[in-house]
């Protein structure tokens, strides 16, 4: 194992993260005995390969990388959520088939010939948009995250759940979101001096509805049409969303039919009794929108089990609301000793980071655990500092706490809380 380049940074193991990048750590390689690769043909080398085809699927032996936890409210097909597979996945963006999905009432089978988008109430001149007349206007294009509010509520269970880092954390994804400007849109219908609110409301059978305020809907919202270069899923809102970069997931409108223009907002169903936080003292927060800054280890978190002691790579995603990640810091010794990670080259607003870092598991248990500062300076709080001034319940929004795996003697990782 050729190791010696690994400079140590914290206990427990870690190591500097710029050695991390120049060695190239053995981790599990075997070393070339005898025959040079080519001496045999592979059995798939000996016939024509597969056929061309109209859209690229996954391997089949990825077929274990899908959508975590389906769950729908009682009686119910469409109404619920899925998770991303967030330990199976790499880099920052998420496949769009794996984009976490969360539905009130199922997916709407929209004609998007006849589907139209309205923007009224407080404007000069109301409109109507359908797909056609909004791909007159200029387009931008940004890759950022949607997290719901209710991503990682189990961290507050007295007992930390044994469920996949997914099963916990999932609802969380990252696409490139194409689309107008909601600014440009609200320009051309003239909104009135009196106006601070937008209400956007979907085509569901929900027909969720959420209020923004005025400054939000004329500063970086979208009315998002693509996904990763293609039209957006319907699952994730097809064929026009409302999309805002930092914000609580829920507030992004999908399957959007209209725009109305307030002085107030709507307080309705979604803003009052549901993504709201109880506080212990019985009253709750009004209007949670960004969402804080957090970070989660991908890899290795619990399902995985670590062969034998040496050198391994910890890897996860770091984000917040309020803009870029400036750094993440990565303990083995829970908590005690941190040492900074090396984030991937792309460190974008409102996205997800990739940070990794480099670690010699002795063979002995050991606490992993990761720490995000994003460029205004918040730093991710420790499960106890999120908990504090809560109503005690075991479901609540808004948790960005600081997750903990424990790799145990027999290589196995636990979920703990640190
Ligand atoms: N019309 C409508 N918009 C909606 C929802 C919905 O059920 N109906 N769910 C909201 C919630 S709670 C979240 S977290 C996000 C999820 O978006 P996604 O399914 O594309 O991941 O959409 C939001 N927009
Ligand atoms: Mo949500």
């Amino acid at each position: 194992m050729t190791n010696v380049d690994l400079v140590p940074s914290a206990g427990n193991g870690l190591f500097d993260r710029r050695s991390f990048l120049k060695t190239g750590f053995a981790g599990g390689a075997v070393l070339l005995s005898a025959a040079a690769p080519g001496a045999e043909r592979e059995a798939w080398m000996n016939a024509p390969g597969a056929a061309l085809g109209e859209i690229g699927l996954p391997s089949e032996h990825e077929a274990h990388v899908v959508r975590v936890g389906q769950t729908s409210a009682p009686g119910t097909t469409g109404a619920g959520v899925t998770r991303t597979p967030l330990e199976y996945l790499d880099g920052i963006i998420t496949p769009s088939r794996l984009h976490f999905e969360r539905h009130h009432s199922g997916i709407p089978p929209i004609d998007p010939g006849q589907h139209r988008l309205v923007i009224h109430g407080l404007v000069e001149r109301p409109l109507s948009f359908d797909l056609e007349t909004l791909a007159r206007y200029p387009m931008t294009s940004n890759i950022q995250f949607l997290e719901c509010s209710g991503n990682s509520f189990t961290m507050l269970h007295d007992e930390a759940p044994q469920r996949r880092c997914s099963e916990m954390h999932g609802l969380i994804s990252v696409s490139e979101w194409g689309g107008v400007p909601l600014a440009v849109l609200l320009e051309e219908a003239g909104v009135s001096p009196d106006a601070r609110w937008v209400v956007a409301e979907g085509s569901d059978a929900a027909v969720m509805s959420r209020s923004v305020p005025l400054d939000k809907a004329l500063d970086d919202a979208l009315i998002a049409v693509y996904q990763n270069g293609e039209r957006l899923r319907p699952s994730n809102g097809y064929p026009m969303r409302l999309f805002l970069p930092g914000w609580e997931g829920n507030a992004s409108v999908k399957w959007l039919r209209s725009i109305k223009v307030t002085a107030e907002p709507a307080m309705s169903r979604e803003e009052t009794s549901k993504y709201s936080d109880l506080q212990d003292d019985g009253r709750a927060l009004m209007f949670t929108f960004p969402m804080g800054v957090k970070s989660l280890i991908t890899n290795p978190s619990f399902g995985f089990t670590l062969r034998a002691p040496g050198i391994y790579q910890i890897s996860g995603i770091a984000w917040s609301g309020a803009g870029r990640i400036a750094r993440v810091e990565v303990s083995a010794d829970g908590g005690q000793t941190w040492a900074d990670a090396e984030l991937d080259t792309h460190v974008l607003p409102k996205c997800v980071t990739r940070f990794r870092t480099a670690w010699r598991w002795d063979g002995g248990p050991a606490t992993i655990m990761s720490r995000a500062v994003d460029e205004q300076g918040n730093v991710q709080p420790t499960r106890e500092v999120v908990m504090q001034g809560r109503a005690k319940q075991t479901f609540s929004y808004h948790i960005n706490a600081i997750q903990a795996w424990r790799v145990q003697q027999d290589g196995s990782v636990a979920n703990v809380h640190a």
